[in-house]
């Protein structure tokens, strides 16, 4: 079989245009006609196809070169003689959309020259054979001074997107077409108020610049209507899929090139999930505040949980070849674990986080839990500490309410309602259900709220629902054990209460020890918001409440 070099076919005057995607690797097995790669011109981006059926054996092209009409874009191996027919309207497919914004603008800029004012239509000039294409963007309205060629709308095809200029200078008076439209050739877009005579000569020089990148498609009518009838065809279109290159005009690609934002990152709002200039704006805005990273920042480990701390300037994660030292198993963490790394780290980082450590006495409120349990036996709802701990935080945020805000910006939003996020331990990793409304619910109903959130937590069945919305979580390794610990805040909530197992200790009542049942506490808060005494007075405060849970009804 032989080795055939597929070219760039005649794209028009079109020098030097990028690359921007590739649609193949080597070893696919191309069709005839099926798109190999994506080239992008200012005012168009367009596919280019295989004029040859096979098996792609060598790229030529990579990302970012530069192509004209005749490099080789890639060598394939081919199928066979079948796939010789389709060379030339696949290439001529090309040559048809490429050009024809441009050509097109020419007739109408003729008309420019006469320095007309007043009333000025603009029509859809000769855009090749293309039937009713679809008008995607619309860039321009009503009263906007237009220049010579500056794109006012873009339409598309299956296989090439583009920006349909102004072939005169003036003022907007109507705009005849909008999104979602379908336009042919002489359809009036636009009427504009004509500039001044003196912006004729510009207007003239322009248009004949225009002119000049016509000649490929003026030269070969044939050749274009022939090609773009098989652009058109839907034997072609719908099997070249576009291979996930984004939806977006060229004026949006270079947009997204300036400002080195990754098109394929981005969802479109506009139509068809179109990307448009404000995803663009939306999206930088985004990522600069930190809401959002690019794949780029997380692989770098801007804030993923194994991240190297590059984008924070720090030396390098040291890269450690444990297998030299003894028998290593490598296992990738669970998709759970990567997201609450990521924002556990993120959190640990950006919040001056202090942790206080208390102990409280829970003596009394502990046999009033037992007696309850027993007195509720058969109800099946079992309480525990943590359940009264919930409901005596409410009334500690209650009584400070900054530990219930939340930071944005420079401001705090303190929220009137209570709702508690508890971690729970689960086989994929930390889980934080919230239980809404504590301040209204009693501690049998959440204990029974937590017992459920608990169990589908560990069944990964936790709706996102269920867990967003808190306005202060409790970590309780009350049932595990330890002493104190220093948890985490969970962002953009400002406090977070570590609590851990309870101990009979001797305690000074003035004139001797007695047992009594001490619950360690341990409260971190974000000092940007609370300082160390509100921080002790909620902590002291906390621990009254437990001493004496009468003081919740105060
Ligand atoms: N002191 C002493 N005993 C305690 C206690 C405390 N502070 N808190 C709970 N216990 C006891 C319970 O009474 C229960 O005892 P019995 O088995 O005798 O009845 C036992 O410990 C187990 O309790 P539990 O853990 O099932 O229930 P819980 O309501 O205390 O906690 C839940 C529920 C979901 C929070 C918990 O199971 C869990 O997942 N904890 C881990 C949270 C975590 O991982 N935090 C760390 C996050 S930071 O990395």
């Amino acid at each position: 079989m032989a080795l055939v070099e597929v070219k760039v076919p005649d794209i028009g005057d079109f020098d030097e245009v990028a690359v921007i995607e590739l649609l193949v690797k080597v070893g696919d097995t191309v069709k005839a006609e099926q798109s190999l790669i994506t080239v992008e011109s200012d005012k168009a981006s367009m596919e280019i196809p295989s004029s040859t059926a096979g098996v792609v054996k060598e790229l030529k092209v990579a990302l970012g070169d530069k192509v004209k009409e005749g490099s080789v874009v890639l060598v394939v191996e081919a199928a066979g003689a079948a796939a010789a027919p389709a060379a030339a309207p696949a290439a001529a497919a090309v040559a048809a959309a490429a050009p024809a914004p441009v050509a097109a603008a020419a007739p109408v800029a003729t008309a420019a020259t006469s320095g007309a004012l007043g009333p000025i239509e603009i029509h859809v000039p000769d855009i090749g054979d293309f039937k009713d294409v679809a008008v995607i963007e619309v860039f321009v309205k009503p009263g906007d001074t237009i220049k010579v060629e500056q794109s006012l709308i873009t339409v598309e095809s299956d296989k090439a997107s583009m920006e349909i200029p102004s072939s005169h200078a003036g003022v907007l008076k109507e705009l005849k077409v909008k999104v979602g439209d379908t336009v042919n050739i002489g359809d009036l877009l636009a009427i504009l108020e004509g500039a001044v005579s003196a912006a004729a000569a510009p207007v003239a020089a322009a248009a004949s610049a225009v002119v000049a990148s016509a000649p490929a498609v003026v030269a070969a009518p044939t050749a274009v209507a022939a090609a773009v009838a098989a652009v058109a065809s839907p034997a072609h279109a719908p099997g070249a899929p576009t291979l996930g290159l984004p939806h977006a005009s060229p004026s949006v690609r270079k947009f997204a090139r300036e400002l080195g934002v990754p098109l394929e990152e981005l969802k479109g709002s506009g139509v068809k999930g179109r990307i448009t200039q404000n995803d663009v704006q939306a999206f930088t805005k985004a990522v600069m505040s930190g809401a959002t990273q690019t794949k780029a920042q997380a692989a770098k480990g801007g804030a993923s949980a194994g991240g190297d701390g590059a984008a924070l300037g720090l030396i390098p994660w040291p890269k450690v070849d444990f297998a030299k030292f003894g028998p290593i198993e490598r296992k990738e963490m669970g998709r759970i674990k990567k997201i609450s790394g990521a924002n556990l780290l993120r959190n640990a980082i950006m919040i001056p986080a202090v942790t206080n450590h208390d102990d409280c006495d829970i003596t009394d409120l502990e046999a009033f839990r037992v007696s309850t349990n027993k007195e509720n036996e058969k109800s099946g709802i079992k309480v525990t500490m943590l359940a009264f701990l919930i409901k005596a935080c409410v009334a500690a945020l209650k009584k400070y309410p900054e530990f219930n805000s939340s930071l944005d910006g420079d401001a705090l939003v303190y929220k009137n309602y209570w709702h508690i996020g508890f971690a729970a331990d689960t086989p994929n990793g930390l889980m934080v259900p919230v239980i809404r409304d504590c301040d209204k619910k009693g501690v049998l109903q959440i204990s029974q709220e937590m017992s459920e959130l608990a169990k589908k937590a560990r069944d990964g069945k936790l709706g996102p629902a269920e867990m967003t919305g808190a306005t202060f979580t409790i970590s309780s390794l009350g049932g595990i054990g330890g002493k104190y610990f220093t948890p985490i805040i969970n962002a953009p909530e400002v406090a977070i209460l570590g609590v851990c197992k309870s101990t009979m200790e001797p305690v000074w009542n003035g004139k001797e020890f007695v047992p009594r049942l001490m619950l360690p506490l341990s409260l971190t808060w974000d000092h940007r918001v609370i300082d160390g005494a509100a921080a002790a007075r909620f902590n002291a405060y906390l621990g009254q409440i437990l001493g004496d849970f009468r003081r919740v009804l105060l």
